[in-house]
């Protein structure tokens, strides 16, 4: 058991990616999670009647969340609650929800059971603030839900706001940072509603698979105490020992590492892969309620690409919607849902129960690669995000050769021509993409693919792009600066001393390749020079002042000028592996700003 424990504080604190490993660190509970990947988070209660809209006046805050209308408008409860004669009972049917999860390839239903609020989806016998109390006949959305989920097969999850709640006299709500409240006072909100009210939802509603709480800072920093969430936790590990539990229950892994997956940020992505089981919670637009004045939707492309480059990185994905006071899904959603849902269909087995592969994250500049190993051998699915004008998909890196190349959506798996180098796999695309979101393709190893590690990718125009992130051994003395100047100014290394940096390539040819560099240089010597090696061959080149640029016109807006430079050709003198070296030594200490090196 100990053991455990400290292989998943490991996975945990470890950031780099191996793969292989992921399945057997994650914890056997969550081991259905993170086949899932896929999920649907639902925000529906009292404001979704208020639509972000309360008087006339738009939700007082940047963000739109339309949950917070009564926090954020200063509602009074009573008048708060007038929201509810705008609901229209007879029409809302949870199945319906749960029906379009279904269709939608997602695996997995959160909802909101109670949220800042306080007002309980449920027929809560702990606290009458809840929709039972309101609804005639009586309603329990919960129960509703669930039985929909166990008719149709999904896993039921609830979120539940513990550390705030607008209702209770002594729960939490922002304003309390003003007139204070005690701990004595907070434990009885604690005592008389929290813990109840989850032994409810614990004992009352069959097997809920995820409690997912909601406090996204320390307890330290607020009015919780560690006490209470072990209780907490306590309680649910007794109740239902097969429930996952997210990491905004609001402890810190140093105080107890017994949390099942971490959950990342609102709408905040995986940039890294990692061997815990993860989650983004994310949008269709801005708000989680349903908010009418919403109108950024994120198109089906993005939010596919979203879902499958959280799996390439070992995550998953929960895409919330927000239904209506008459229980609506609007268009917008279920029209993004339905659409992922039928790609789903097509390619899910890329999807399910897959995860990273060994390659960097951002090796390929037309997708990305999820991983599943099967039996003895392995399948990577290729994500073509950006379908190649060439028609030549490189995929640099993998050693071993595919046993079968072929489109995931072509059930006669018509081989795709092929052809393997040592370090470099190329497939043949036939003119038009099978897909308009993400067509996949198929490569089915025999064994677990060899990697060859530390190669810069060959990209789609079928050069490569030389830069501080894709060296060959990745360096943190590195002094990177990241775009600024409205991107002006892209990223960029900052050079003041002697740097070498190194790269490694797969020449799948031989033949003359032609370098280019990207570089600033503001200060005025003219004796700075760039030396680069490779294959046998050096080439000097001289820095010089490379100026300004004008960012917007008529403002006396101004940015560093990087500039693209011919410095020379190399031979390859043939197929094979090479080291490119380049060195900056500037004269004095003076700043010389790196972009990139191109070759080609
Ligand atoms: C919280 C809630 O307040 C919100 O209403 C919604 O339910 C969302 C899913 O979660 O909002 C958050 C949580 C975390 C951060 C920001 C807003 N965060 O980590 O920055």
């Amino acid at each position: 058991m100990k053991i455990i424990k400290i292989c998943l504080l490991w996975a945990i604190f470890s950031a780099t990616s191996v793969c292989s490993l992921a399945q057997e660190l994650t914890n056997e509970r969550a081991k259905w999670f993170t086949d899932a990947r896929y999920g649907m988070f639902i925000h529906w209660g009292v404001y979704s009647g208020a639509e972000g809209v309360w008087k006339g006046e738009r939700h007082r805050d940047g963000n739109n969340y339309a949950e917070w209308i009564q926090y954020r408008n200063r509602i009074d409860q009573k008048e708060y609650l007038t929201l509810l004669d705008r609901f229209e009972w007879d029409r809302i049917d949870p199945e319906k929800w749960v029906i379009l999860a279904k269709n939608a390839g997602m695996k997995y239903v959160v909802i909101t059971a109670k949220h800042h609020d306080g007002f309980a989806l449920w027929d809560s016998k702990a606290n009458s603030y809840n929709v039972a109390q309101f609804t005639n006949p009586q309603r329990d959305i919960i129960r509703e839900l669930a039985a929909a989920c166990k008719k149709h097969g999904l896993k039921l999850g609830l979120y539940y706001s513990h550390w705030i709640d607008w209702e209770h006299k002594y729960g939490w709500d922002h304003t309390k940072e003003i007139t204070g409240l005690s701990n004595e006072n907070y434990d009885r909100y604690w005592q008389e509603k929290v813990i109840p009210q989850m032994r409810e939802l614990l004992t009352g509603y069959g097997p809920i698979s995820i409690i997912w709480f909601d406090m996204w800072i320390n307890h330290s920093q607020t009015v919780v105490s560690k006490d209470q969430l072990m209780q907490l936790k306590g309680l649910i590990r007794e109740l239902q020992p097969g429930c996952l539990i997210n990491s905004r229950l609001g402890l810190s892994l140093q105080e107890d590492s017994d949390i099942d997956f971490e959950e990342l940020g609102d709408n905040q992505l995986g940039n890294m892969s990692r061997n815990f089981p993860w989650q983004s919670p994310a949008t269709v637009a801005d708000s989680w309620g349903f908010n009418r004045l919403d109108t950024e939707w994120k198109s089906t492309s993005t939010l596919l690409q979203s879902l499958i480059g959280n799996v390439s990185l070992n995550g998953n994905f929960l895409l919330n919607i927000g239904p209506r006071a008459n229980g609506e899904v609007p268009y917008e959603i279920s029209q993004r849902l339905l659409e992922i849902g039928d790609w789903l269909k097509v390619n899910g087995e890329s999807v399910y129960g897959c995860g990273a592969f060994t390659l960097p994250k951002d090796q390929h500049d037309w997708g990305k690669i999820t991983f599943k190993k099967t039996g003895s051998g392995a399948c990577l699915y290729l994500h073509i995000f950006n379908y190649p004008l060439d028609k030549q998909l490189n995929i640099t890196g993998i050693l071993s050769k595919p046993a079968k190349v072929y489109f995931l959506s072509d059930k006669n798996k018509t081989p795709l021509s092929l052809n393997h180098i040592t370090a470099l796999t190329t497939i043949k695309l036939p003119s038009n993409s099978p897909d308009p979101y993400d067509p996949v393709i198929v490569m089915e190893y025999s064994a677990f693919p060899d990697v060859s590690e530390g190669l810069a990718a060959k990209n789609i125009e079928g050069g490569f792009s030389l830069t501080p992130y894709n060296l060959n051994v990745p360096s943190e003395n590195l002094k990177i600066s990241e775009r600024n100047r409205l991107g002006t100014v892209p990223p960029h290394c900052i050079v003041k001393e002697k740097t070498i940096f190194k790269w490694k390539i797969f020449a799948d040819k031989p033949g003359i390749r032609a370098f280019d560099v990207s570089y600033s240089y503001q200060g005025a010597k003219l004796k700075n020079m760039i030396v680069l090696k490779a294959g046998q061959k050096t080439i000097n080149y001289s820095i010089l002042p490379t100026g300004k640029t004008v960012v917007e016109p008529g403002e006396n807006y101004l940015a560093d000028n990087y500039k693209s430079n011919r410095i020379g050709s190399i031979d390859f003198p043939g197929t094979g592996f090479y080291e490119i070296i380049l060195e900056i030594d500037p004269e004095e200490n003076e700043e010389i700003n790196f972009q990139w090196l191109w070759l080609k």
